[in-house]
Order: C-alpha cells, then sequence, then structure tokens
C-alpha cells in the first residue's frame, strides 16, 4: 500500500510520519520523534538551540542533518514498514532560519558515501557554523535599514506580507553580510532550514517553498517570486545566492543514490517543505475560513486561513493550498510554561489541578513575557503580576496559562475576523486542563487531533497531494486531509458556559493591561 513519508523539524525535536492511503484506507503507521538535547547532547543546545550575547540565538546546521539520518535509519529499519511501498517524501521545518553553503557545498552533496555518517561529511560545507533561528531578536538594527530602504515598515508589509521582524532571513541575512563579508563572499547558497533539508535528501539544491519563503521579508507575497528591490535593500548580489522559488506541490527530485543505497530506501519523490506553521495548516486541516488552530510549540502560534491576506496586525504567509494564512506568533510559548512549572517544583498534573481549581485567578492577572516578546512587543524581560506576588504558586501558575491564553484569543482577532471552532495542535496540546482554559476563552469548542506533531503529518499529506498531483489525477485539499484530520468527539474540550463570560471582561482587562506595558518602539 502507499507510503508517504512527512519529517517535521522543529525547534526542540525532528518528527518523522509515515502514512498509508489506499482507496477508504488512510492511517498514520509510523510516528516517532528524536529530541534534539537528549539525542544529539554531543552539539550542547538547549531546547535545541545556543543562546549567545545581545539576544543572538544560533542552532548548529549540522545536527539538523545528524537528526534527519537516525530518522531515517529508524523509518528504513521499522518492522511495521514496507519501505519499498514508500512513494513520496516532504517535510517541514522551523520557519526564518538560514543555513549558509559555500560554493564546494554541491559537489560534497553530489558524493556522499553511503557507508558512512551524514554529518561528518559535511564539515566543509558550511561559510557559517551555526544558522540563526527565529528565537534569534538581534537585527533590529537591520530591519530599521531595509525599513527605510523599502519606504516604510507598512510598504514593506505589503509587497512581502509582514514588516522587517528580527527573526526574518532578510534582516538576518543582512547582519551576517555586513558583520562577515569574507564569509558572505563565500556563501554560494542561503537556504532556509526547510530547502536545506530538502537538499540533504535529494542530494541537489532544493527549491524555496512560497509558504516559508513568505517568512524571508524578500518574496513578493502575491506573485511568488523574489522581490528584486527586496533583495537590493538587504544584501549584494543576495539573487545569485537563493535557490528558485517553486510551487509548494511540485516534485523537484528523488530520494539521492546515498539513502537508497545506505538504508535500502526506493527512489522516492522529493517534494519541496515548507515552514512548520504552514504545514500545520494542512496537517490541523485547515481548508477553509473561519477555523483557527493554536499551535502550542516551543512558540505559540495562532493562525487561520483566508482567501485574500488579512494584513495589518499578522503576518501574512502563502498557504500550501494557494490562499493566505494569516499568523501571530508569542515567543513565551512552552519554554515560559516549562520553567514556571519547574521552578515552582510542579509536574503537569498538578498544573492542570491547579488550572481547574480557579477559573479566573479571582480576576488577578499576570502578562506572561518571561523572555522577550514579540506579540506585543516586548524589549524587557520579566513577568509583570498584578495583584499577588512571586511567592503565590498557584496564582503565578494560573496568571502564566490564562495570560497566554487570553493573548492568543485576543490577537486572534487579527488573523480571522470570526472563528467558529479552534484547533489545538503542538506539544501541549496533551494538556486537556490547558485547553479547557483556553476553550473557555476563546468560548468555542477547541478539538484535539490525534497526531499532535501536525507539522509533519501535514508533510506526509503534501507529499502525497504532489504525488496524486504528478500522475494527473487532480484532487481536492478536502479530500487529502480527510481522514486524518476530522475531529473526533473523544478529542473535543467544550467551552463551560459559567466561566466564558468572565473571560470575555478579564480579556478586555488584559488588553488594556497588555497596550498600557508594551514597548513604544515596535519591532515584530
Ligand atoms: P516544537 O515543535 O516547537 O519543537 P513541540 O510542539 O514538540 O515543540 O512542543 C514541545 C513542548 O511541549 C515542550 O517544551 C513541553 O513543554 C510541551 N509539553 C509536552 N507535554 C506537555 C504537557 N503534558 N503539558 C504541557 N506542555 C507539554
Ligand atoms: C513563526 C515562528 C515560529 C517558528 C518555530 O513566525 O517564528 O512559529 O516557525 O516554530
Amino acid at each position: 500500500m502507499p507510503l508517504y513519508l512527512g519529517i517535521d523539524c522543529s525547534t526542540q525535536s525532528l518528527t518523522a510520519v509515515v502514512i498509508e492511503i489506499e482507496g477508504d484506507t488512510r492511517r498514520v503507521v509510523f510516528n516517532q520523534s528524536l529530541n534534539f538535547d537528549r539525542d544529539f547532547p554531543e552539539y550542547g543546545t538547549k531546547g535545541g538551540v545556543i543562546y549567545g550575547a545581545d539576544d543572538e540565538v544560533q542552532a548548529p546546521p549540522a545536527m539538523w542533518a545528524d537528526a534527519l539520518d537516525r530518522m531515517l535509519a529508524r523509518v528504513a529499519q521499522s518492522a511495521e514498514l514496507d519501505v519499498d511501498d514508500l512513494r513520496a517524501i516532504s517535510g517541514s521545518a522551523q520557519q526564518h532560519g538560514s543555513v549558509y553553503l559555500n560554493p564546494r557545498a554541491q559537489e560534497v552533496l553530489r558524493t556522499l558515501n553511503p557507508s558512512r555518517k551524514l554529518a561528518p561529511q559535511l564539515s566543509t560545507i558550511f561559510s557559517r557554523a551555526q544558522s540563526p533561528v527565529w528565537l534569534d531578536a538581534s537585527t533590529a538594527k537591520q530591519c530599521r535599514e531595509i525599513e527605510t530602504a523599502l519606504g516604510g515598515a507598512d510598504r514593506v508589509a505589503a509587497l512581502t506580507g509582514s514588516p522587517p521582524c528580527e527573526r526574518f532571513t532578510g534582516p538576518q541575512i543582512r547582519k551576517f553580510a555586513a558583520e562577515h563579508p569574507n564569509a558572505y563572499a563565500d556563501t554560494a547558497r542561503v537556504h532556509l532550514v526547510s530547502s536545506y533539508l530538502a537538499s540533504l535528501l535529494a542530494e541537489r539544491d532544493a527549491p524555496i517553498e512560497p509558504g516559508d519563503g513568505s517568512g524571508m521579508n524578500l518574496m513578493d507575497l502575491r506573485e511568488e517570486r523574489w522581490s528584486q528591490e527586496a533583495l537590493d535593500a538587504t544584501a549584494p548580489d543576495l539573487a545569485a545566492r537563493l535557490p528558485p522559488i517553486r510551487p509548494s506541490g511540485e516534485i523537484f527530485g528523488t530520494l539521492s543514490p546515498y539513502w537508497q543505497k545506505r538504508y535500502s530506501l526506493p527512489a522516492a519523490a522529493i517534494v519541496p517543505w515548507t515552514g512548520d506553521n504552514p504545514s500545520s495548516l494542512i496537517g490541523t486541516g485547515i481548508i477553509d475560513e473561519r477555523v483557527a488552530a493554536v499551535s502550542l510549540g516551543t512558540s505559540d502560534t495562532v493562525f487561520a486561513l483566508t482567501t485574500e491576506p488579512a494584513g495589518q496586525s499578522s503576518h501574512v504567509f502563502r498557504a500550501p493550498t494557494g490562499d493566505f494564512m494569516n499568523l501571530v506568533c508569542f515567543r513565551n510559548g512552552s519554554l515560559a510554561r516549562e520553567r514556571v512549572r519547574m521552578e515552582y517544583g510542579l509536574d503537569w498534573d498538578r498544573v492542570a489541578m491547579l488550572l481547574e481549581k480557579a477559573p479566573g485567578n479571582d480576576g488577578w492577572l499576570l502578562l506572561p513575557w518571561l523572555e522577550i516578546e514579540s506579540t506585543p512587543p516586548i524589549a524587557h524581560a520579566g513577568l509583570r503580576r498584578f495583584g499577588f506576588d512571586r511567592f503565590d504558586v498557584e496564582r503565578n501558575i494560573r496568571g502564566l496559562i490564562e495570560g497566554q491564553m487570553m493573548a492568543i484569543a485576543n490577537h486572534a482577532a487579527a488573523v480571522s475576523g470570526t472563528i467558529d471552532r479552534v484547533i489545538a495542535t503542538g506539544g501541549a496540546s496533551v494538556n486537556r486542563a490547558i485547553l479547557q482554559v483556553m476553550a473557555n476563552v476563546f468560548g468555542v469548542d477547541v478539538d484535539r487531533l490525534d497526531v499532535e506533531n501536525s507539522a509533519a503529518l501535514g508533510a506526509a499529506l503534501r507529499a502525497y497531494y504532489a504525488d496524486r498531483l504528478a500522475t494527473d489525477e487532480a484532487i481536492s485539499w478536502k479530500t487529502v486531509v480527510s481522514g486524518f484530520t476530522d475531529p473526533q468527539s473523544g478529542n473535543r474540550v467544550s467551552p463551560n458556559p459559567k466561566h466564558v463570560a468572565m473571560y470575555a471582561e478579564l480579556r478586555r482587562d488584559y488588553a488594556m493591561l497588555e497596550t498600557l506595558h508594551q514597548d513604544r518602539a515596535p519591532i515584530c
């Protein structure tokens, strides 16, 4: 039976999902993750990244390659799978991060030795040893320079889908080119994390997919092509260093001889990889308007699909369906929840108990900015408590999680005018008590999916879509996602009417506090 592999390389882990599809049979037959800190300690990451000075956050691209290698070994050796039936592979990755390859990279990729591990063979291909990732907020200066060159933040947003943002690839490239001109001169290709990993599978330069290309401040959002004026405002001779942009569903290569020989895998089609958020759109089954996804991963994000860009207060990306997706991203997601939970020495069961004990926190609020924040712009990290101190365990826990959910619900208005239903995904979506807070705060049903890594599932579904497209059998997105993303009644969390009105009021207070305390100089 045909198999499709989807891989997601997120901030903290790499996950692979294999689906089996034939006729009415639609099943997930493989779902495994590798955690960077735990499974690859030799790279010294914390939460998958390395924190530097001055808001710099990077990760080793060799570690991602190592994880890809180990995961393909697991897929190939799985007793559950007949890998000869593997038809197509796609993937997704944390957005905005960039990988810098030197002119020798092409030749190295073409001549990989299948009897040796992948990562050590790549040691000579990088013109920059570490990759800046989405948590990096060190490019405020470059953002202002790009903004000035292109006629203002609104103009950049209209052209590329977002105002210049610190974590976006364009400002990151500008900083690298200015601070390390020799290394930039030695850079033949700047890849996104997604297109870098796709290149490793195909042993040739992979294209950039429009959904992930939208997170660069470099792509003309409507035309889905590089904007020459944005490239000119970013770094010298950038056009020659970027891969082409190709449609999401267009197969661009086959699994290379390295993987075929190393793991006895077939010559499966390789489909462009996208960003984790556009991939999650498919993996949560959002192919229509009025449904929002809330992803509780390392970052928390809320996004929805629209046929026209929502504009203004959200990022606008292209969706794999050809529509647009509007997204708001919060840096203080799971890491903040995890840190506060650990500081008070609690396990998740105890956190759940405290959340259920006093919904609404007796009216006490907390602004959850443990780290610098992008939504709203907060350059000075630190929790802001109102009416209680740091020794009050219960109020801190509730204040943090309720504050996060209120922020998400308030800012969700920017991604979709009306929200009839929310789909929760990401690591923390397994926590029913958190989803109950979400349902009460949003005032609508929250559905959890069986596969909480919707980005990897979305990648497998995109691989299936592209495979069908290549055989000239047009297929609707509704058919693609059906059987994998349908809401299950047992996974639905409904709002408690008793609490909905209370949270509606608290949300107004929260919004007021947020406005009062946010930074004046907007960053994103
Ligand atoms: P990413 O894809 O961004 O790497 P994930 O979506 O895999 O991250 O989410 C990982 C996070 O999920 C962890 O940081 C952890 O805090 C959170 N998580 C895992 N289990 C629970 C739980 N039971 N309750 C709340 N959060 C959880
Ligand atoms: C979105 C964003 C994050 C990353 C990591 O703009 O920066 O969601 O994609 O998941």
